[in-house]
C-alpha cells in the first residue's frame, strides 16, 4: 500500500513589527537553528520554507516571509501580507515604543488584507532581557486578548525560548480554524492553499505535490 500525502496544506506566514525587534533573528533561529548576534538585517525581504507535521498524514508547508520594519519597505511588505494567512507580530519587551505600535501594525494589516482573513500571534521578544524589561507579560497577554489574537507568547531567540512554540502555536491555531471551516480558500487568494492528497512514492510524485496548489 502506498503512503498518503506529504504536503496537503500550504500556509503563508508573515513576520512583522518595528525595526530591530528581532524578526530576522527569530526566523533564522527557527529555520537554521542558530543565533548570530552580529548578523545584518536583510534589505527588504527574506523567505524560507518549513514543513510542519501535526498529524502523521498532514504536513503543513509554511511559507515564511521576513520583512524589514522600516517605513521605506512598507510597500514590499504589503504584497507578502496578501499571500499570508498568519502573522507573527513582534515587539521587544525592552523597548516600550515597539509595544505601543502593535495596535497600528495590527490595524494596518487587517485593512490591507481585507476581505481576506489574517490570524495573529503576538510575540513579546527578547524576554531574556530581565533587567531592561519595559513591558510586563500581563500587558502582552491583555493586548493579544483585546485584539482577538491566537495567543501571546514571550520568546527569546538568543536563549532559544519558545521559538518553535511560536510557529507551532500560530500554525495549529490556523489549522484548527481551517478544520472548523472558518477559513475560506479561494483561487484568487494564496494565504492558505489546499492540495489534493497525493501518494508518497517517487521523486516525480513529490515534484507534482509542489505544483498541486496551482
Ligand atoms: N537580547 C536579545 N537580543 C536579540 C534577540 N533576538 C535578536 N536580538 C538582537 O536584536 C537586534 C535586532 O535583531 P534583528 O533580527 O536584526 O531584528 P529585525 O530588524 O526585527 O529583523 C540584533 O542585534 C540581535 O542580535 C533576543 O532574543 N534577545
Ligand atoms: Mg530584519
Amino acid at each position: 500500500m502506498q503512503e498518503t500525502i506529504p504536503w496537503n496544506l500550504r500556509c503563508g506566514i508573515v513576520i512583522l513589527g518595528d525595526s530591530a525587534v528581532g524578526k530576522s533573528s527569530l526566523l533564522h533561529r527557527f529555520t537554521e537553528g542558530t543565533f548570530d548576534e552580529y548578523s545584518q538585517s536583510p534589505l527588504g525581504i527574506d523567505f524560507k520554507v518549513h514543513n510542519m507535521n501535526f498529524d502523521p498524514d498532514v504536513v503543513i508547508k509554511l511559507l515564511l516571509w521576513d520583512t524589514a520594519g522600516q517605513e521605506r519597505f512598507r510597500s514590499i511588505c504589503k504584497s507578502y501580507m496578501r499571500n499570508s494567512v498568519g502573522c507573527i507580530l513582534m515587539f521587544d519587551v525592552s523597548q516600550r515604543q515597539t509595544f505601543d505600535r502593535v495596535c497600528s501594525w495590527h490595524q494596518e494589516v487587517l485593512d490591507y488584507v481585507k476581505p481576506n482573513p489574517m490570524f495573529f500571534l503576538l510575540v513579546g521578544h527578547k524576554c531574556d532581557l530581565a533587567v531592561g524589561r519595559q513591558v510586563r507579560k500581563s500587558e502582552g497577554e491583555a493586548l493579544a486578548k483585546k485584539l482577538n489574537m491566537v495567543a501571546y507568547l514571550e520568546v527569546s531567540t538568543k536563549e532559544n525560548i519558545n521559538v518553535s512554540e511560536a510557529f507551532e502555536t500560530l500554525t495549529r491555531g490556523i489549522y484548527n480554524l481551517f478544520l472548523k471551516g472558518k477559513i475560506p480558500t479561494r483561487n484568487d487568494w494564496h494565504g492558505l492553499a489546499v492540495g489534493a492528497p497525493i501518494k508518497k512514492e517517487t521523486p516525480e510524485t513529490k515534484k507534482s505535490a509542489c505544483c498541486n496548489y496551482g
